[in-house]
């Protein structure tokens, strides 16, 4: 069974003259001994909701999900679809792709990211086992995992959150080969891995990974133990080529026919390219089949749940909002910040909003890299989720920035949760490589980053974003809210929390800002992602004032400035990029509006903003770093002023 593994993978990647034969072949009796004797899956409903997870953390191995898929017998995965890898439009793409593929659990490639997201789903996992019961929701997840994986940081951060909720069901085989691109691991690398794991809370034992019933012996072990498990399975990589395997030349390339010949004969596998024989084949058909009793009790015992249990438990498992609720939650914190209006910080008002919608949505799971009273994300509604009580829903997560945002996609894929996070939004760059590909999974995480400008003051440019937002911006997918005020910081959170097919980032401020908007106001403002919030006096603006969050306060007193020179200009409040660039254009037009000169304010940098204001539009920001000092001294220093905004206003209506 473990040799069809190994000749679809040498096919296929001969077929394409691209991809990674050495892992599918390698660690073929590892997957081999775990989808024909422990997995939970049935190939017949690929989102089973208590299926085991399997995440290919090393996604360059492809080849090695993409044969199980086929051979286990999920519908789509044909074998013209394997004859089609790394082709256009192909079930079978270079690395697998959650969404794309069925049965793939999350997208890989980048490594070390798979890893971290199972210890998000493993945490959801248990989370919702004790919501829900263990007749529910009782799964394990499996994580295949190679050198690669275990190099890069995010595995650190990834083993110690694990480690420290003594996540039992979480079971990592790695794929203990020796070998990464540049060739011996020796040449770079010296842990010990078993007892990188044990320091960090883990079971952890090391094996031969071509014997079957020592990894069987060790899954065993595994499913046993109280603690996360790490089974390091001593494997040779491109296993059965002849004169490639073992070595760096069969992890990422064809092998040649001559050597594929040579394995097939090693292998004692005489079947042609691309056919498996029928009694094989059988063998993996019956392994696919043997989860059916399982699930078909599973779905006997959710039947019998008390109604209103299982509704919930199918409304959270489909990602859905419980009709309603979301909206008179926004409407009566809106309500009440319009009959008392509160000077505060964006963050505050994040916490304000959040004290209604975590006691109303309980599928939201919030959390902190170590700066919860900085980011305000607990809120008192939540206990701490803990080994001793995975019903909390508060992680602290420790000061692992981007453990957390790889953990929080994996949550998001589990499913039944709704993550949010906490940290300074210049630590964006520290979750960026996981935000990327929340954004690419189309995974509805939700990250509050504070602190989000010069504004956050004496902590100095090391804590000072100043490309962030640009940066955040650039990346598809990704919606970027910055709000100016305690009423857009709610109409945010609402958009931010009906994206459901992607991540949002809160950019929230430390320092307090005046509510801008007074007065009752149903409506989102915000979903158009920017609105006139002040319009021209006279009906015909001079001058169009745009800016985003904090720096929305300084082009209203620059209004009043300009108005007092008898200058009418209005004001476009900025929250969000993403939904304004995404309006039909005539909307985007009237909003931008056609005033002889625009002005942009923002406490970052320039890029991004000329979708905006054109080209010849006047920008009021920052052109390099920030400094230490109380914040209102640097806005002086750096020129966000109002003055420095009429100022800049009136130069260019000279000009005009
Ligand atoms: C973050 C990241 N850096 C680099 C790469 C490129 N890359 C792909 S596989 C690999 C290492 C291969 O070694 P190993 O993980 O041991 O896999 P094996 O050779 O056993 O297949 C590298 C550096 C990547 N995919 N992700």
């Amino acid at each position: 069974m473990a040799n069809a593994i190994r000749a679809l993978a040498m096919d296929a990647v001969e077929q394409a003259k691209s991809g990674h034969p050495g892992l599918p072949m390698g660690a073929a009796d590892i997957v081999t001994v775990l989808f024909s004797r422990y997995l939970k899956f049935d190939p017949a409903d690929p989102a089973w909701p208590d299926r085991d997870r399997f995440v290919l953390s090393a996604g360059h191995g492809s080849m090695l999900l993409y044969a199980l898929l086929y051979l286990t017998g999920y519908q789509k995965m044909t074998i013209g679809e394997i004859k089609r890898f790394r082709q256009l439009g192909s079930l079978t793409p270079g690395h697998p792709e959650y969404g794309h593929t069925p049965g793939v659990e999350t997208t890989t490639g980048p490594l070390g990211q798979g890893l971290a997201n199972a210890v998000g789903m493993a945490i959801a996992e248990r989370h919702l086992a004790a919501l829900f019961g263990g007749d529910i929701v009782d799964h394990s997840t499996y994580v295949l995992a190679s050198d690669g994986d275990l190099m890069e940081g995010i595995s650190q951060e990834a083993i110690a959150l694990a480690g420290h909720l003594k996540l039992r069901k979480l079971i990592v085989l790695f794929d203990d080969n020796g070998i990464s691109i540049d060739g011996p691991l020796a040449l770079a690398d010296s842990v010990d891995q078993v007892q990188r794991f044990e320091a960090a809370g883990w079971a952890a034992t090391r094996i031969d990974g071509h014997d079957a019933s020592a990894i069987a012996a060790a899954l065993d072990a595994a499913k046993k133990s109280d603690r996360p498990s790490l089974i390091a399975c001593r494997t040779i990589i491109g296993f059965g080529a002849p004169t490639k395997g073992g070595t760096e030349k069969c992890h990422g390339s064809a092998l040649g026919a001559d050597e594929i010949a040579a394995a097939r004969q090693k292998l004692g596998w005489s079947a042609p390219a691309f056919e498996i024989p029928p009694a094989i084949l059988a063998q993996w058909r019956a392994a696919g089949e043997r989860g059916r009793p399982a699930r078909l009790a599973w779905q006997g015992r959710l039947a019998a749940l008390d109604a209103t249990k299982r509704a919930e438990f199918e409304r959270r498992t489909r990602g859905k909002l419980a009709p309603q609720k979301l909206a008179a939650v926004v409407g009566a914190v809106k309500q009440k910040l319009a009959e008392a209006p509160k000077d505060i910080a964006t963050r505050a008002a994040s916490e304000f909003a959040l004290e209604a919608l975590t006691v109303a949505l309980p599928e939201m799971v919030g959390g902190s890299a170590d700066l919860t009273g900085s980011n305000n994300t607990r809120t008192k509604s939540m206990k701490v989720m803990s080994a001793a009580d995975y019903s909390g829903r508060f992680i602290h997560y420790g000061v692992r920035e981007h453990g957390m945002a790889a953990a929080m996609n994996g949550m998001a894929l589990h499913g039944g949760i709704i993550p949010y996070s906490g940290t300074f939004l210049v630590f964006s760059d520290y979750c960026r490589p996981a935000i990327r590909l929340a954004a690419l999974m189309r995974q509805r995480v939700i990250h509050v980053m504070t602190h989000d400008s010069i504004g956050l003051g004496e902590d100095g440019p090391t804590h000072q974003p100043v490309e962030h937002l640009a940066a955040l911006r650039a990346m598809p997918n990704l919606k970027v809210f910055r709000p100016c005020d305690a009423v857009e910081t709610v109409e945010c959170w609402q958009l931010a929390l009906e994206s459901n097919s992607g991540p949002s980032v809160l950019a929230l401020t430390r320092q307090n800002v005046p509510q801008l908007r007074k007065g009752v106001d149903n409506g989102n403002r915000c979903a158009r992602g920017a609105y006139e919030l002040i319009a021209a006096e006279d009906g015909a603006a001079a001058v169009s004032l745009f800016a985003s969050g904090s720096e929305v306060a300084i082009a209203v007193a620059a209004q009043k400035l300009l108005a007092a020179r008898k200058i009418s200009a209005r004001v476009v409040s900025v929250p969000c990029f993403e939904l304004f660039l995404a309006a039909p254009d005539a909307e985007r037009a009237a909003i931008i509006g056609n005033a002889k000169v625009n002005v942009a304010v923002e406490a970052g940098i320039r890029q991004g903003w000329d979708a905006i204001i054109g080209a010849a539009g006047t920008f009021v920001g920052m052109t390099g770093f920030g400094a230490s000092a109380p914040y209102k001294e640097l806005y002086q220093h750096f020129g966000i002023t109002p003055e420095k905004v009429a100022e800049a206003a009136l130069v260019r209506l000279r000009a005009s």
